[in-house]
């Protein structure tokens, strides 16, 4: 079953890939994601967030407290590049969020939340990425993803649309592409970035070096894009046995 469901995913990407390289002449796709790289917001974020919504609307933070951090900030809470955890300039412009993908003995956990400017059309092929570095102040783990949903997810423990997991995430000083290619069922408008995986799921640097064992990401430039042409047809093929 798991060998099936990686097939799919390969093949959607090759599907998707191959119709991206014959599409460099077209017209550029609308990136779907408003504010996708948190430059707007409403006023520079006075602190930590300890509850308030997010400043770069209309992004928000559902379940619990994910932070906005820009370099109008005060670099002991929520600058760029110095903040509360650590030291990174933005990925472009000056603003990028952050939140918690694990504490230890917690399954706590932070996710940034959006609207898309306009649900997806079912069967049609989307790219869906955004750029992630692990702050100073954690440990890497093993799982990061974003799910696509209809409506915002009650609590987003379930298989996230971008799924990537196994190596762990260490990089604190470059800025990581995470990204797929999808097959949209069609009506999904929301983006939630985070780690959809608990504690048991979740694998954290074994070699990490501090008595308070966390994992806490920035998150910057979120792109979900229509790839065209338009209405591919995911011919799965292949090995159904395997
Ligand atoms: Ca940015």
């Amino acid at each position: 079953m798991e060998g099936i469901q990686l097939f799919k995913v390969k093949s959607s990407w090759i599907f998707c890939g191959i119709f991206l390289s014959f599409s460099v002449f077209s017209l550029p796709a609308q990136n779907l994601v408003p504010n996708p790289g948190f430059e707007i917001y409403t006023v520079c974020p006075p602190w930590i967030n300890l509850g308030t919504p997010l400043e770069c609307i209309p992004w928000i933070s559902p379940f619990n407290t994910s932070d906005y951090f820009h370099g109008c900030a005060d670099p002991v809470a929520v600058g760029v590049p110095s903040n509360f955890q650590g030291y990174q300039y933005a990925h472009t412009g000056f603003g990028y969020t952050g939140m918690y993908y694990y504490i230890e003995d917690q399954n706590y956990r932070e996710y940034v939340q959006v609207q898309l400017l306009q649900p997806l059309e079912a069967d049609s092929c989307y790219l869906v990425g955004f750029w992630m570095n692990l702050a100073n102040e954690g440990c890497g783990v093993n799982h990061t993803g974003a799910l696509l949903s209809v409506g915002p997810p009650t609590w987003p423990y379930s298989n996230p649309t971008l799924d990537w997991g196994g190596e762990l995430f260490t990089d604190t000083v470059e800025w990581v592409y995470v990204f797929d290619y999808i097959i949209a069922n069609g009506g999904e408008n929301y983006i939630t970035i985070g780690n959809f995986y608990n504690n048991a799921q979740t694998t954290i640097d074994p070699d990490c070096p501090w008595q308070f064992v966390y994992a806490y990401y920035y998150v910057d430039d979120v792109i979900v894009q229509k790839t065209p042409p338009e209405n591919i047809v995911l011919d799965l093929g292949g090995p159904e046995t395997a």
